[in-house]
């Protein structure tokens, strides 16, 4: 068969997150990422939030009662996927909906790519229930790749927090992460004084770390976008390691870029001025 005639396929995601209007996190983040790296997105939303909840208030409207009848309605169209995508979830009752989503949908070559939204700084968002942390306990034990970062780690390995821990401490957090059941485990932005930090595990691997210096404040919205490059990076091919590299050079420069901007903390991170680093164009294949 000539080169002309094979059959080429664009890569399809599904996300399965909420839809903040203000405050640049999520879906509202996660979507351009992915489309910019010739992901084609399906989109699953959670609930509608007039802003994230790291705001002093917001407007939250649950969607855990829709979930159900856009999944009927995917399964009508035999929708494929090439990976899935969680990320924040309103209620342990959502986690139920993403369980069925993935007997529907998952098949041995779909990537599930757990973000375990669930709080950040050692304190839980203001949605977490414990019911909640018990459901995202069970996603995370089915993911592939399981993306927390080290609040939430701590939250799904039961780790009491404290405001240092040492590397080998943060190894043997990764180390249960993948006894919980996860293949693949990044844990990301961990600040260690003028250093941010991911330690990467994967199955029968050793930890690794990528460190860089760290050139702004953290902000909400940028496990997020950690997420979204990972993903689209994986979906292109490259390896867990070269994955985080990608996601996490992208992350500090947009976090560099806000600062120059002087975007206020709750705006989030102005990823905008630099999503055309994400943009190469790669062959089908
Ligand atoms: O960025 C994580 C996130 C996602 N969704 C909502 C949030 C947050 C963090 O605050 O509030 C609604």
């Amino acid at each position: 068969m000539s080169q002309m005639s094979k059959p080429c396929r664009q890569k399809k995601a599904a996300l399965i997150n909420d839809l903040s209007g203000l405050g640049r996190c999520s879906l509202s983040v996660q979507l351009p990422v992915l489309s910019v790296m010739q992901v084609e997105c399906l989109l699953l939303p959670t609930c509608i939030l007039s802003n994230h909840t790291g705001y002093p208030s917001f407007y939250l409207k649950d969607l855990t009662e829709d979930l159900d009848g856009m999944m009927d309605e995917w399964q009508k169209q035999e929708v494929e996927v090439d990976a899935i995508v969680t990320g924040f979830l309103s209620s342990q009752k959502q986690v139920h909906h993403v369980l069925r989503f993935l007997d529907l949908f998952q098949t041995p070559k779909t990537l599930l790519v757990v973000d375990p939204v669930m709080g950040d700084h050692g304190k839980p968002y203001p949605t977490i229930t414990p019911e909640l942390q018990n459901g995202m306990h069970q996603l995370a034990s089915r993911a592939d790749v399981l993306l927390p970062n080290l609040t939430e780690a701590c939250i799904l390995t039961k780790t009491a927090w404290k405001e240092q821990f040492s590397r080998a401490e943060i190894e043997r957090i990764a180390a249960k992460l993948i006894e919980l059941g996860a293949n693949q485990v990044v844990i990301s932005g961990i600040e260690d004084g003028q250093l941010i930090c991911d330690c990467t595990l994967e199955r029968d691997g050793r930890p690794a770390w990528l460190e860089a210096k760290k050139n702004a404040q953290m902000r909400s919205g940028t496990g997020d976008l950690f997420c979204a490059v990972l993903t689209g990076a994986l979906l292109q091919n490259k390896p867990l390691d070269q994955a985080a590299l990608q996601a996490g050079e992208f992350v500090r420069k947009a976090l560099e870029m806000t600062q120059k901007l002087h975007v206020p903390q709750e705006e989030g991170t102005a990823f905008e001025m630099v999503l055309c680093d994400l943009c190469s164009c790669h062959s089908l294949s």
